[in-house]
């Protein structure tokens, strides 16, 4: 018996891992770290796995927080914090307070991004961090007659310069601080600062890490995936955790303004990282500006991923074999299912309009993503497809799948209920297929 990995979970991971890192290979991560998880002992790993996307080539931008280390200082001078409208008001000694902060997980952060991958035997290059003046601030003023003291807003971000600095792989990091032209410090808030930041460099993502695991339902489970409308209804529904709903109306700007995923993520939970941007499935919430999941006609420029999910099941006789010139003559009759950017899966329609039947065919989805729910999407795909093309009967023909379709309404059909075209076809294929037939 030829030995094989396969079944080991290390490669199964790395095969799922690596178009993602692919994908993500000079594209922007902004990543919005909650000075809670700096604080926490948990930071250590998270750093170290950021450390490792710079490696892998992803350009990073570290955005934090300081609400933690502020609150901590305001308590030891047994001070309380007012605010108004969800944003601190900062007065003189506030702002003090707020520097000391803002110094303190600065150097808490660097510190442990500067930890070198020592232990690696491949002794990975050690991040460059930088950071500067990149915001220009002006004040919010005063707001329903309460002065918001130096509690400020963007004016600019110096972009270029954070590009620059993101083309020599070095990796930035942004204080939700900002200095006004008159040399005035304004104190920002954090999720705005990375929001901002994220849509002016067109980054790929931007990660909010948090001690949550990411948005819950009425029943308190997990959600995955959220598109901007329904992020909109649940949270009004529902009430998330403080940290949580403060996210959402940057997450709504960044989403509208052409950043593709907004993430939250966990940053107690080891590895949460790398399961969010490299796993199908992902460790928190990814929030997209339209859904997660659709079905679009094929491509010519598809034929690769198509190839890809059918060869394996050619080989086993589940498929019919199609070559690379047949599905270029055919691509027309093809539709992808994607999640994500990624292909999970792909069917086609053949029309036999003179009988008003119509053929389901090439019906594949990814071992990655199988028994979600994708095959039942393209299926609904198709008898739409059908409908619309005034079909009257749906068919197909299967070697191993029957069952699957009996349960979907299809019936057993025999082979003089196909089209003649098909009949002729069935009888030189010679497979012993059966037929199974969905009035429409
Ligand atoms: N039999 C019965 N049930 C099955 C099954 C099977 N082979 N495979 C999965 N299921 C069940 C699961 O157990 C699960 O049940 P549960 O837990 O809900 O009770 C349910 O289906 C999952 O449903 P889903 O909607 O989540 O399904 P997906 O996994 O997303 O997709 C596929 C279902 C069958 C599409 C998927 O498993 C797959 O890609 N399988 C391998 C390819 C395959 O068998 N495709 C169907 C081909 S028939 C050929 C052609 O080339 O045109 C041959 C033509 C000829 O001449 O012979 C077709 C149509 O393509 N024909």
């Amino acid at each position: 018996m030829t030995e094989t990995y396969e079944s080991d979970s290390f490669v199964r991971a790395f095969r799922e891992a690596a178009p993602y890192i692919h994908y993500l290979r000079d594209k922007t991560v902004v990543l919005a770290i909650s000075s809670h998880i700096v604080a926490s002992p948990d930071f250590a790993h998270l750093a170290q796995d950021i450390s490792l996307l710079g490696n892998l080539g992803i350009k990073v931008v570290v955005v934090h927080g300081v609400r933690k280390y502020i609150n901590d200082l305001m308590q030891q001078s047994q001070t309380t914090l007012p605010s108004h409208l969800g944003r601190r008001i900062t007065n003189e000694h506030t702002l003090i307070k707020v520097k000391q902060a803002c110094g303190e997980v600065r150097f808490d952060l660097e510190a442990a991004l500067s930890v070198g991958q020592s232990n690696s035997p491949q002794m990975l290059t050690r991040n460059r961090l930088i950071s500067g003046n990149f915001i220009s601030a002006k004040p919010l003023g005063v707001i329903d007659g309460i002065d918001m003291g130096y509690s400020g807003t963007i004016r600019r971000i110096d972009f270029a310069m954070i590009k620059q600095h993101l083309q020599q792989h070095c990796m930035v990091l942004v204080s939700p601080m900002g200095h006004s032209l008159s040399g005035k410090t304004y104190s920002l808030s954090m999720a705005e600062v990375a929001a901002e930041v994220a849509i002016g460099l067109r980054a790929e993502k931007l990660v909010f890490i948090n001690e949550e695991d990411g948005v819950l339902d009425a029943s308190g489970q997990l959600v995955r995936n959220l598109s901007a409308n329904q992020a909109q209804e649940l949270f009004e529904k529902t009430p998330q955790s403080k940290a949580i709903s403060r996210l959402l109306p940057s997450t709504l700007k960044a989403l509208q303004s052409g950043v593709r995923r907004v993430q939250y993520i966990s940053g107690h939970l080891d590895g949460s990282l790398f399961a969010e941007l490299f796993t199908k499935h992902g460790s928190g919430t990814s929030l997209a500006q339209n859904a997660f999941v659709h079905i679009r006609q094929a491509i010519s420029d598809d034929i690769p991923d198509i190839i890809q999910l059918i060869r394996p099941l050619e080989e086993k006789g589940v498929l019919v074999r199609r070559s690379h010139d047949y599905l270029d003559h055919h691509i027309n009759e093809f539709a992808m299912l994607e999640h994500d950017e990624q292909v999970y899966g792909c069917v086609a329609l053949k029309q036999f309009p003179h009988e008003k039947m119509g053929e389901l065919a090439c019906l594949v989805v990814s071992p990655y993503a199988q028994e979600g729910g994708y095959g039942e999407l393209l299926l609904e795909h198709v008898k739409n497809q059908a409908r619309a093309a005034k079909l009257k009967t749906l068919f197909c023909l299967s070697t191993h799948t029957g069952e699957w379709f009996s349960e979907r309404g299809f019936q057993d059909a025999c082979i003089e209920d196909l089209p003649l075209e098909r009949q002729r076809q069935y009888h030189q294929d010679a497979r012993g297929s059966h037929v199974f037939v969905l009035p429409l």
